[in-house]
């Protein structure tokens, strides 16, 4: 049985968390393109997301990447991100864009530059303790580029060796999300290349370690909804990275390149009670708008995810369970298809009146002027961007 209103139910508390980096220039490694009104400081790329929230009403919280938001008062950045209705969520650590980390951070076979990695680390937590954020997000750029380079195994201890000595000192509700990649920037190994690798040491950091599933991190054809309900069934998907790719690690808006993968990965969250209230995964977006209009483009993705989920919850789970208890392969792959394709757009139209909101968010930003506002009074000074 479909199940109109439980969906609006849940889409009604759906939160997506927003890239603070992403209103910033980013792009490739051979060229960023700036845009005009992009923000200069940590408060003005807060202020955009705000923006997505206000037209979206899903997108409450906006996750720090640090050195990128670094500020003197992180409680001067909350009091100001509540003003505006939303609130600091993930913080990022950054040991990727260091001179010193050329050989790896936490894997370098250097102690003094591990020992400078996992300084950085800990003053995420203490970034967090400022924040009030639950989750540190580790991502490790580390890895080698020839075979020989250094020993596959004695990176892998480092590693773990820092990972625990991070996680020793999370409190309170902390905890510690590690992000896994398939390559780039390493071209030979990566020392978290899979989920395997990530859920290995999580298992061994213990229940406050999870792993965090970037779509854009997966050799082409994996099959990402697999990772995610083995990873769900195991309790230890904590986050996603959400964005798409056509190729490599792309980072355009999630279900630009592939919703019909999007649909399914979030039919397993939906089939495994990831949406259930007090669950814990952070549904983040990790993108980079290189040509296109930065806050449009985020307000643009949630609603892709809000019409993705609002799909796998309309799958007639009854239908679809005695299907495939019949062994009937072509009647259970229709009712998902059903699902699928079904225009969902009335319904979180219909939603989003009922919240308060515009029917139309993307015409309602546009109607709003903030983005001629922007560029009229963001002159001068540095653009915030990658500084990679
Ligand atoms: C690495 C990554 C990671 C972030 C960075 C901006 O590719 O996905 O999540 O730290 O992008
Ligand atoms: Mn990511």
């Amino acid at each position: 049985m479909i199940d109109r209103a439980g969906a609006k139910q849940v889409l009604r508390r759906q939160r997506i968390e927003l890239p603070s980096w992403a209103f910033g220039n980013s792009g490739t490694r051979f060229k960023v393109f700036a845009q005009a009104g992009v923000p200069r400081d940590p408060y003005e790329k807060i202020a955009d997301a705000a923006q997505v929230h206000a037209f979206t009403g899903a997108a409450p919280t906006v996750a720090l990447h640090i050195p990128w938001d670094r500020v003197d008062d992180y409680r001067q950045l909350v009091a100001s991100a509540t003003e505006l209705g939303i609130g600091l969520g993930t913080i990022n650590a950054n040991v990727f864009q260091d001179d010193d980390y050329k050989l790896g951070s936490v894997t370098n076979p250097d102690p003094a530059v591990r020992r400078k990695a996992v300084r950085h680390l800990l003053d995420c937590v203490d970034v967090m303790d400022q924040t009030g954020s639950r989750d540190l997000k580790l991502w490790f750029a580390d890895g080698t580029n020839y075979p020989g380079q250094d020993s596959i195994r004695a990176r892998q201890d480092r590693l773990a060796e820092a990972l625990s000595t991070v996680y020793e000192r999370l409190s309170g509700g902390q905890r510690l999300i590690l992000e896994y990649k398939l390559f780039e920037p390493a071209f030979y190994t990566t020392d978290v290349p899979d989920w395997g690798t990530s859920y290995a040491h999580c298992l061994q950091l213990g229940d406050r370690a999870k792993v965090c599933v970037d779509t854009g991190h997966h050799a082409p054809g994996t099959n990402i909804e697999f990772i995610v309900a083995f990873l769900l069934r195991a309790d230890k998907l904590g986050a996603f990275d959400f964005n798409s790719r056509f190729y490599a690690d792309d980072d355009l808006m999630v279900g630009a390149a592939d919703p019909f993968q999007l649909f399914r990965i979030l039919f397993e969250v939906v089939s495994a009670g990831g949406l259930d209230a007090g669950t814990e995964i952070a549904f983040m977006l990790d993108q980079c708008h290189n040509i296109e209009p930065k806050i449009p483009a985020q307000i643009r993705s949630v609603m892709n995810v809000q019409e993705a989920t609002a799909k796998a919850l309309l799958v007639d789970a009854e239908a679809l369970a005695a299907a495939q208890s019949a062994g009937d392969v072509l009647g259970a792959n229709a009712v998902l298809m059903d699902a699928y394709n079904t225009d969902v757009r009335p319904l979180l139209a219909e939603l989003r009146v009922a919240q308060g909101l515009d029917p139309d968010p993307m015409a309602a930003y546009a109607r709003s002027g903030y983005a001629q506002r922007i560029v009229a009074d963001r002159v001068g000074g540095t653009q915030a961007g990658w500084n990679a």
